[in-house]
């Protein structure tokens, strides 16, 4: 079977972040790539990834850029499978330039917007997760396990630590 989820991010140094979703992704076991594609860097790259991403059978595009991250969005102009973003923190602006360039796209070209940083890496996991789990029984019943999980690990009470 192809993979169905590609995890793609900016730069290198955004792999610390994005490794977030990759890791839930393992924990599921779903089967992903991860590349460095730049909308900057290496336009070309992220042409030619947008445009065979149908007939690759991507289902879920998971993008992770910091600054004027403009990866996620120009991604979601130039493919249908649905995008999720992730804006990587950054040193200047704190992610927070990172999020409304994600987050503010023109209508008829959406991003699935997360939070910022490494907890919205892994809730792109799990949102990529959840989208794939509509039509696979099985992977529902792991997401279902892992929820209840991370439910069952909270303490009612806290704790002097
Ligand atoms: C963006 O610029 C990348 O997504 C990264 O978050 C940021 C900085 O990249 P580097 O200078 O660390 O390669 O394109």
């Amino acid at each position: 079977m192809s993979v169905e989820v590609g995890i793609i991010m900016g730069s290198q140094s955004d792999w610390p972040t994005m490794r977030e979703a990759a890791a839930i992704l393992d924990a599921l076991q779903i089967p992903y790539e991860a590349k460095i594609v730049s909308a900057h860097r290496t336009p070309d790259r992220l042409w030619t990834y947008g445009k065979t991403a149908v007939d690759r059978g991507l289902k879920v595009i998971i993008a992770g850029a910091g600054g004027a991250a403009h990866l996620p969005g120009m991604m979601a102009s130039k493919t249908r499978v649905p995008v999720i973003g992730v804006p990587v923190q950054t040193k200047a602006l704190s992610g927070v330039d990172s999020l409304y360039s994600i987050l503010q796209m023109p209508k008829g070209y959406p991003v699935a917007t997360m939070a910022i940083g490494a907890a919205g890496a892994a809730n792109a996991g799990l949102m990529a997760a959840g989208i794939l789990a509509l039509g696979d029984a099985a992977l529902a019943a792991r997401l279902d396990a892992w929820r209840a999980a991370l439910t069952a690990s909270i303490p009612e009470e806290p704790k002097d630590e």
